[in-house]
């Protein structure tokens, strides 16, 4: 529904300087009223960007974003008058904003790293092949896509100035950002997925450094009065990084990993650009702590490609008696050693941005616990009582309410043929809530990490789990992960797709090179007197011949974790195998488990689908990265075909 001009915000401006400064400098940049805060606020640098900026999308007003209450409050106000969320009365604080149904998803095919040179940004892939492993765009036209966009995109219309940190302000480990947008469904997001306001500013008075992100959603009122409920411009959605000057440009989209650019584009993307350069990793993995019956307690990290049950691992509730599981993180990890060769990492997030179908108090009672408060939610559908509700709460509301589908159309369980709630729909709720968060999850130093694992959904031959040989046989076996596709990006369908260490959207520089750098880890931390963590293959989803899932999953995972955990303390519990080493027979805790699992089939590591695999990852390497495979990891694959075949 279009609804009135954009509000005038008046908060009350911020402190954090003299009132007697305040007051003689003017409070305008470029001509455009500070509406809140003031501009003496702002470090030269900052000024500059907001300078720069001003003068390219020509806003009405400027608001510097204090991360206080108070201005949450109005912020929702707003975007309330707009219609671009609506309360959810049962819950405290819970607000619905549904998307126009063109913008609901990251949109990887407009998605671009600028680099000098291509081969810096991405793989040169085999003639005739289209490369699959990022998008380059050249200096010329990044600058073009800017200037034919950009120019008075913000008219009539306020420009938010956001300070954020990715990672505990006070930590080593974490850097910072500023991201101007003109979308306060955007500054109300940050708030939760980021520490922002005031006390990143006062970080960075000193004029460091800080990763510039310009948003606009690409809707100028010039001159008209009423305003789309969602504004976008999908026809002409942009996102655009450049590593070089650790900047991030953003244009057409609302939707949260287009727009939220501290999570993909900065923490993944600029990230693992600056990790490569700095000698860390970036990478798009869940932190969880694990506690054993002795109460030793360990961390491991793990990545998987979205929406294949990060956050269900990283919030588990352990079936297995005596242990414990927390959550430092359910997306991205930062990790980087320490003084001593430990690996160590922070969860640079401080909310999650959950898939939310499939979310339950049957899979995952720790998420929905943390949502019921203080949460955004975005394109799932509402209950007459003033709820929530998605495809796997069917269990969870009363029999009487009515539901409305994201869209806002009425819709009826058992007889609407489409899904209620959007699937990529989402939960942006704060990491602080959830019941089982991690007592160290935004200490300073970061976690020690035990060990990495990878995984996919792989319905057939690959199984419930296997340990690497060694650090670069793991790299391989990140390198060539695969795993069924999901909702969160634009494909469609249910294709088994590579996505190498579950970062294949997220590469901010070219794979080739990544492989390098991950392989050039291991001499890292021997330089510095520690050792890489282990490295292990998850897979939840195999299913039997009848299509039946062999592994219950959830909370039971903490049984596969449990015999990782022995791994990493180096039990003799294991049988070497071609593809690596999978728990000796008997090895799996299974007692107590509620019905019976074919140990026999979920370890079954059948001949003839791992040549085929072999081949599938051969033509995937001369495909995609003909130029680019470091030697030691085609080396991998030649050893990895050699013992099937003495299988
Ligand atoms: C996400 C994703 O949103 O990986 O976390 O797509
Ligand atoms: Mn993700």
């Amino acid at each position: 529904m279009p609804q009135v001009i954009e509000q005038f915000t008046k908060l009350p401006t911020a402190l954090g300087c003299s009132p007697k400064l305040r007051l003689s400098v003017s409070n305008r940049v470029r001509g455009a009223p500070i509406v809140n805060g003031h501009v003496v606020q702002l470090s030269a640098k900052i000024r500059m960007f907001v300078e720069e900026s001003v003068a390219l999308c020509k806003p009405d007003r400027i608001h510097i974003v204090d991360g206080g209450e108070e201005e949450s409050t109005i912020l929702l106000d707003t975007l309330q008058r707009l219609g671009t969320i609506q309360s959810l009365p049962k819950y405290d604080n819970c607000w619905l904003a549904r998307t126009n149904p063109a913008d609901v998803a990251r949109v990887e095919s407009k998605t671009f790293i600028c680099t000098e040179r291509r081969e810096q940004a991405i793989p040169t892939p085999k003639e005739g092949v289209q490369g699959t492993l990022g998008n380059w765009i050249s200096p010329d036209d990044y600058d073009t896509a800017i200037r034919s966009r950009f120019p008075g995109c913000m008219q009539g219309r306020t420009m938010y100035v956001v300070p954020f940190s990715m990672g505990p302000i006070d930590s080593p480990l974490s850097k910072f950002g500023i991201e101007i947008t003109d979308s306060a469904y955007v500054v109300c997001s940050m708030r939760i997925m980021t520490r922002m306001g005031l006390q990143v500013l006062e970080k960075l008075s000193d004029n460091s450094d800080f990763i510039k992100c310009l948003h606009s959603v690409g809707t100028p009122l010039s001159g008209k009065l009423t305003m789309p409920s969602w504004p976008c411009d999908p026809e002409r959605t942009i996102i655009l990084h450049k590593p070089a000057k650790n900047e991030i440009v953003s244009y057409g989209s609302g939707y949260g990993g287009n727009s939220l650019l501290g999570k993909k584009c900065f923490a993944l993307r600029i990230g693992s650009t600056i990790a490569q350069r700095e000698g860390w990793l970036a990478e798009h993995m869940l932190i969880l702590g694990v506690t054993d019956p002795n109460g030793v307690k360990k961390y491991i990290a793990a990545a998987f490609p979205s929406a294949c049950g990060k956050t269900n691992l990283a919030m588990m509730n352990p079936t297995l008696p005596g242990y414990t599981m927390e959550c430092v993180g359910d997306d991205i990890a930062w990790m980087k050693f320490d003084s001593k060769g430990q690996l160590r990492a922070i969860n640079p997030e401080n909310g999650f941005f959950g898939v939310a179908p499939g979310t339950s108090m049957e899979t995952n009672p720790n998420a929905m616990q943390t949502v019921y408060k203080n949460t955004i939610f975005t394109n799932v559908a509402t209950t007459s009582d003033g709820g929530v509700f998605w495809e796997g709460m069917e269990k969870e509301i009363a029999i009487d309410v009515e539901i409305t589908d994201w869209l806002g159309q009425p819709w009826k369980m058992g007889e609407s043929k489409t899904p209620a709630a959007h699937p990529n729909s989402r939960f942006c709720a704060p990491a602080g809530q959830c019941p089982i968060i991690d007592p160290a999850w935004e200490g300073k130093e970061g976690v020690p990490i035990s060990a990495i694992l990878f995984g996919g959904r792989r319905p057939e031959g690959v199984p419930l789990v296997y340990e690497a040989n060694s650090w670069s046989h793991g790299v391989f076996v990140g390198s060539a992960m695969r795993s069924e596709t999901t909702a969160a990006a634009e494909h469609k369908g249910k294709v088994i797709m590579h996505d190498p260490f579950a970062m294949r959207p997220f590469f901010g520089y070219n794979f080739g090179d990544y492989i390098k750098h991950w392989l050039s880890m291991e001499q890292r931390a021997a330089k510095v007197g520690g050792h890489m963590p282990k490295i292990f293959h998850i897979n939840w989803f195999r299913k039997d011949a009848k299509g039946k899932f062999l592994w219950p999953g959830f909370g039971d995972n903490s049984r596969v974790i449990d015999w990782v955990l022995r791994r990493v303390d180096e039990c003799d519990c294991y049988k070497d195998t071609p593809i690596g080493r999978i728990p000796a027979p008997g090895a799996i805790n299974l007692e107590g488990l509620s019905s019976p699992v074919n140990e026999k089939e979920l370890f079954h590591i059948p001949k003839d689908f791992w040549m085929k695999e072999v081949e599938d990852i051969k033509q995937y390497y001369d495909n995609q990265l003909p130029h680019d495979l470091p030697a030691e990891i085609a080396q991998q694959l030649v050893d990895l075909k050699r013992r099937l075949e003495r299988m």
